[in-house]
Parts: C-alpha cells; sequence; structure tokens
C-alpha cells in the first residue's frame, strides 16, 4: 500500500525557505577552519576548529529553543517543541569536512534543515509532527575510519564502545576527543528512529551540471570498501643495493595504484578506485623504502561487482607482493553494501520538486551519506543540488546560491508533507 500522501493542497505548499538566512550562515560557518586564499575550510572531525563548528551551530539552534540532544557519539538532533508525543520527521547531515574541503559539504544539509525549521516556526504552521535536525559526527572518516562513525552508531550499526575506541593516525582516540571538545553528550546511542529522514546535500559530481539539472533525486548510495595496507620491505641502500636483493614496498604499492585504475577501467563505469593515502617510511631520496602505508577505496553501485573488484584487487597484491618479497598487512577501514532508498520518499522528493516547477534526474549518489545508515531504521532519501565542474572535497567546492535555494524549498516541502504522511 503506498504512502497515503495529503491529498487536499496542505496551508504550507506555498512556503518557502529565507535564501539569503541561509547562504550567510553557510558563509559563517564556512569561515571556521577557513584556508587561506580559498573558500574551502578543514574541521577534521573531533579537532578545535569542528568543535568551534558545532559551537556556532548550537547557538542558532538555541535561538531558535530547540530542544537539543547530545548523544554519547557527539551526534546533535535538535527538534521544535511539540504537544504531541511522536517521532519527528528528521534532516541533517554533517559539519565535519575533510582535510581540503568546500563549505557546502554536509554544512549545506545541516543548515538547511535549520532554516526549514526557522522558516516553519516564524510562519505558525502546525504540523501534526515535529521537524528536527541534527548532525552527525566524523562522517567524513577521514580523521576515524570507517566515515559516517556518528550515524552508524545512532542507528545501532556499531555499538558506541567500539566507536569510542576507535583511534586517529597519532593514536588519539574517538571517546577522549569528543571529552576534550565538551561533546561527549549524555543521551544514549542508539538514538530513537525519526518517521522518516531526508537530507540536502551537494551532488559532488558532474551529473546534474552536465545536463543543466537543478535537483537530483536520490534513488541509494553506492557500495563503499575501505581498506589500509601495511607493506613491510626492507630498506636498505638505493645505490649499492643490486635489484635482485632488493624488497621494495614502493614497487608494490605504486603496482597496486596501476592496477586498481586499470581494473575500473576495465570493468566500466559503475567502479571507481582510489589510493588517497600512501605512506613511505622513512621517505628519503636515498632509501629504499622499509614501510609503505596506504589505502584503497573502492566503490559501486553493485555489491557483486564490488566484491568481485575487492577479490582481484586482494590476489593481485598478493601475487606481486610474494613476487618482492614484501609481506602485507591489510585492515578494513569501512564496507558498506549499497543501499537503496524508499520509493516512497523518493516519489516525494520528486513532487515537490515539479510543484516548484524544477528540473529534476534520478540517480545513486557515489559518495557515502549519513542517509544511508538512517535508511536502515526509517523511511529515508535524498535531495542532490548541483556542484560546479563536478568538484568537492577540494578548497574550490562550489553550488550557485539560486540552486541552493531551490534544494531547501524542496526538503522543506518534502518534510512537510511526511509530517502528514503515515507510513
Ligand atoms: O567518503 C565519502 O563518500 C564521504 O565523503 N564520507
Ligand atoms: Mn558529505
Ligand atoms: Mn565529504
Amino acid at each position: 500500500m503506498g504512502a497515503d500522501f495529503a491529498t487536499v493542497t496542505p496551508s504550507y505548499s506555498d512556503l518557502r525557505i529565507d535564501p539569503d538566512r541561509l547562504i550567510r550562515r553557510i558563509n559563517e560557518l564556512g569561515e571556521i577552519g577557513k584556508i587561506e586564499g580559498t573558500i574551502g575550510c578543514a574541521r577534521l572531525a573531533l579537532t578545535d576548529d569542528d568543535k568551534a563548528g558545532r559551537d556556532l551551530v548550537m547557538t542558532w539552534m538555541q535561538d531558535l529553543d530547540l530542544d537539543i540532544s547530545i548523544d554519547g557519539v557527539g551526534n546533535v538532533i535538535a527538534t521544535m517543541p511539540h504537544t504531541a508525543d511522536v517521532a519527528p520527521v528528521m534532516t541533517g547531515s554533517h559539519i565535519d569536512t575533510v582535510a581540503t574541503g568546500g563549505r557546502y559539504d554536509g554544512n549545506l544539509g545541516v543548515l538547511a534543515g535549520l532554516e526549514v525549521i526557522e522558516t516553519v516556526i516564524t510562519s505558525g504552521v502546525t504540523l501534526e509532527r515535529p521537524l528536527a535536525v541534527g548532525w552527525f559526527t566524523d562522517e567524513e572518516g577521514a580523521r576515524f575510519a570507517p566515515d559516517m562513525l556518528g550515524s552508524l552508531v545512532y542507528v545501532g550499526g556499531m555499538p558506541i564502545e567500539d566507536a569510542l575506541e576507535i583511534e586517529d593516525a597519532d593514536g588519539v582516540n574517538v571517546g577522549d576527543e569528543l571529552t576534550r571538545i565538551g561533546y561527549r553528550g549524555p543521551v544514549p546511542c542508539p538514538g530513537p528512529a525519526p518517521h522518516a529522514f531526508v537530507e540536502l546535500h551537494i551532488e559532488q559530481g558532474p551529473v546534474l551540471e552536465d545536463e543543466d539539472v537543478t535537483i537530483g533525486v536520490v534513488e541509494g548510495v553506492q557500495g563503499i570498501s575501505w581498506t589500509e595496507l601495511t607493506l613491510q620491505g626492507q630498506s636498505c641502500h638505493a645505490g649499492t643495493t643490486p635489484l635482485r636483493m632488493r624488497h621494495d614496498p614502493g614497487v608494490v604499492a605504486s603496482r597496486v595504484c596501476c592496477f586498481i585504475r586499470d581494473l575500473a577501467l576495465e570493468m566500466g563505469p559503475s567502479q571507481v578506485a582510489t589510493v588517497g593515502v600512501m605512506n613511505f617510511e622513512p621517505n628519503l631520496i636515498n632509501v629504499v623504502p622499509d614501510v609503505v602505508t596506504m589505502t584503497i577505496d573502492l566503490r559501486n553501485t553493485d555489491e557483486s561487482l564490488l566484491q568481485d573488484a575487492e577479490e582481484r584487487v586482494r590476489s593481485y597484491i598478493d601475487e606481486i607482493a610474494t613476487s618482492e618479497g614484501v609481506e602485507v598487512e591489510s585492515r578494513t577501514l569501512a564496507r558498506f553494501e549499497p543501499v537503496s532508498f524508499d520509493p516512497r520518499v523518493i516519489d516525494m522528493v520528486e513532487a515537490a520538486a515539479h510543484k516548484q516547477h524544477l528540473s529534476s534526474r534520478r540517480l545513486p549518489s557515489g559518495a557515502g551519506h549519513d542517509a544511508q545508515m538512517l535508511a536502515r531504521v526509517c523511511p529515508t532519501a535524498m535531495v542532490f543540488v548541483p556542484s560546479v565542474n563536478g568538484i568537492s572535497h577540494n578548497v574550490t567546492e562550489f553550488t550557485e546560491a539560486v540552486d541552493i535555494e531551490a534544494g531547501a524549498n524542496v526538503l522543506l516541502q518534502t518534510l512537510l508533507s511526511l509530517t502528514e504522511t503515515e507510513f
């Protein structure tokens, strides 16, 4: 049985957000951790800059007298006060960034959610269910893997005890950092399932811009496989050591890097592969490296193809490491299967775009998002807006104000429809 959409035009169908207020907040938050000379910012999870960003958004939530909860892994959920004791319709995203991040990735979804709530409160519209907006801790996974850590714990996908022990490259753990920045909250995890969840996010790729489409109606998220390799060779003199004597992890790492690109090309457009980290020790010009650590990021919309890719990479690494006499230690940092969003909510996003005469197209998400975790516990979907030049995780990341306004209004209308929809 499909959702019983509100059939009578609701009193809020003409409601629209205040784009200037939203853009102003995006830019104000973007100044925190700003990378000089760019519009990018660096607010790695649980750093002082992340704390400063959290504190700023908290003040905006407090200014609206929202009920604010901070849970044990630092997720912050702000809910409109409401007379009925019913699950809210929730939106949100993340405000941590990668080290060379943009000011829209994640931040747009949180601030647009806040803007939607402020618009509804100001309008005086009464709702059958409250709206809530949240940010989830460490969505990027760039400092503490896996990515989407906070939302994974929120939905019960990882015990909080395990999450709190995860360490960064310097051996600092999540729990201590949450305590240090004052965001190790009292609210238990997993958190309560919302009635429904919709996340607004920049596309971070070229599809919408290439097709001159304003709204992405996101059908799901591709599978993600993150692996860390530690390649142990033997350091020796770059000049005196004949090749036949060498066990060079740098050669193995470089070959793996080229292999995964060739594999992705061979497997076709649904497969992507990236080596984002490659550290040589001792990293000196005249020393054959002793140890190389590297990461492999494989993604595919098809789970069985992703498994094929993982298997082929694994056997290639074994083959060339053995021939080079290099030992391999492999650690899985993240592994999430592809996620399909709820068709009923996807339809509502599309309907909201069309009611506002906005062009739209359906597509999968190439990036991971907190919505893929919330989809485990409630009807969920996402709204995309275009990324200029299809670029993200780059300080030049940009989305036009007109598209931000359109995306936030589609989010507004979708969330309000969901307050009147029983599943
Ligand atoms: O890696 C991702 O897809 C996301 O940015 N965490
Ligand atoms: Mn993001
Ligand atoms: Mn990101």
